[in-house]
């Protein structure tokens, strides 16, 4: 099943060096993002997003998995250069490893591979084929149709990448297939600063996919926290589990978030300005504990150019291969953070989509750490934007109001999200589903200036899927999407 679309490696060095705006071959979105890409698709291509335009938030390069790094099984929908407020989190995120396996009696194992693209429906497809400037909820792949009833077959006939933009977030989906399966990688970034890299195991063919199966992929992180920033230096990567200490790991490790009900998440921080991000388990990546096969929530590695994964041998990861978890310090090391997602498919339901994927929120600790520099609890849970002047609590309300993104999202159960306007007014906070229709209104009153407000959502008796949580007041408006997963 292997196919002939590598990349050269004189390839990937254009796509390095495509951050620069003003390409002769720009294309604006209607909301005014931008991106460029070469006027065909049988050439390198890459895309550079910059949103909104005219003040960004998000700035980044992507590459379809076609194009992907990581020969010969690829790595996805693959970002370069993300930049949040002008900040820098990633040199790159992708998947470079996914793979399967079968109980006893089914069909064994399959590594498998992400630079296959599959069909899916996308609007605004433009002029060079590959490349979609998707009205809002239009873009469907295998997931959708089967989650909706459908038995396989794919959506449509566009094969690339599709954005869509939200109120509050802006997303990239693109769609795979290796063998009978259909694997839809999307990128969810937020204006709050945290970014969802979603992940979904479908299947377009019964053969197989109605046995029982567990899929894995593993993500690797390449954070660069404020490099290129005076306040920037090292990267320092930690385990938490809260009630239970506090780790910096200064050697290459593989790890394991162990009891679920413990909370273990990991974080990257930068050593100067000791801002950066939360890995938080999915509540869906926690229903399927580490084993034999799987070997591994997280690493830790020291970054190796080049060293995109773990040289394909075999289904299950090797994590010490390839200069993966090989001992080496990672102290004053340029660190690179590997995590696992994974969902069982069930027997007798080939056609489940499931949707997993860790959420990664940025916090800031402005100072109310402990003396010796060494980060507290409450300073890895305190939510901030990785940027020197972040708002604080007392801080303007520049936009009038601030909706932040539900915690957690996705959620299985309830939800939470917090609102603060800045001049006292009539609000309603109200629920709607994917097609408009509304839910219910989760709060309703006069609210005073300034002070956040903290709205539940229980979804024990709602249907899985994107619903709108939207901010109605008197002189704003504001909407965020949760996703529902059960
Ligand atoms: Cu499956």
């Amino acid at each position: 099943m292997r196919h002939a679309l590598l990349c050269s490696i004189a390839a990937l060095g254009l796509l390095l060096i495509t951050a620069a705006p003003a390409h002769a071959q720009d294309f604006t979105f209607s909301s005014g993002t931008t991106y460029n890409a070469t006027a065909n698709c049988s050439a390198p291509v890459t895309g550079h997003v910059d949103w909104p335009a005219d003040n960004p938030i998000w700035s980044f390069d992507y590459v379809r998995p076609r194009e992907s790094s990581n020969s010969p099984d690829g790595s996805g929908l693959e970002i370069l250069n993300v930049y949040y407020r002008g900040f820098l989190v990633f040199k790159r995120a992708h998947t470079p490893i996914i793979n399967v396996e079968y109980d006893p009696g089914g069909c064994g194992c399959f590594r498998d591979w992400n630079d296959s693209e599959a069909g899916f429906a996308a609007t605004g497809i433009r002029a060079n084929g590959c490349f979609a400037d998707s009205s809002p909820g239009t873009v469907t792949t295998t997931c959708e149709s089967n989650q909706a009833g459908g038995s396989g077959g794919d959506t449509g006939n566009f094969r690339g990448v599709a954005i869509e933009e939200y109120d509050d977030e802006l997303v990239l989906t693109t769609h795979m297939s290796a063998g009978w399966y259909r694997y839809r990688m999307r990128w969810h970034f937020y204006r709050d600063g945290r970014i969802w890299p979603e992940y979904s195991f479908s299947a377009a063919t019964a053969t197989c996919t109605d046995e029982g199966h567990r899929h894995h992929v593993y993500y690797r992180f390449d954070f660069d926290l404020l490099e290129g920033q005076a306040a920037g230096g090292e990267d320092q990567v930690y385990e938490i589990t809260p009630g239970n200490g506090i780790t910096r790991f200064t050697q290459e490790v593989q790890r394991t978030w162990g009891d679920p009900a413990d909370g273990t998440f990991w974080a990257v921080r930068d050593a100067g300005l000791r801002a950066g991000y939360r890995i938080t388990p999915s509540p869906e990546d926690l229903l399927l504990p580490v084993d034999s096969f799987s070997k591994l929530d997280m690493m830790a590695v020291k970054y190796v150019p080049g060293d995109f994964g773990d040289d394909s041998v075999g289904c299950a990861i090797n994590p010490t291969r390839s200069q993966l978890v090989s001992g080496e310090s990672l102290v004053n090391q340029d660190v690179v953070v590997w995590y696992r997602a994974s969902a069982f498919h069930e027997a007798g339901n080939p056609w489940e989509c499931d949707i997993v994927g860790p959420t990664l929120e940025p916090f800031l600790n402005d100072g109310r750490g402990r003396a010796d520099g060494e980060p507290t609890l409450e300073e890895f849970m305190t939510n901030s934007p990785i940027r020197a002047d972040a708002r604080t609590e007392g801080g303007a309300i520049p936009d009038g109001f601030e909706l932040e993104g539900a915690r957690p999202n996705p959620f299985d159960a309830t939800t939470t999200v917090r609102f603060r306007v800045a001049d006292a007014q009539q609000v309603a906070i109200v629920l709607y589903d994917a097609l408009g229709r509304r839910v219910q209104t989760l709060y309703e009153g006069m609210t005073e200036a300034e002070a956040f407000q903290t709205v539940q959502i229980d979804g024990t008796s709602l249907p899985s899927g994107t619903y709108t949580v939207v901010l109605e007041g008197t002189t704003v408006r504001g909407s965020t999407r949760i996703v529902l997963v059960k």
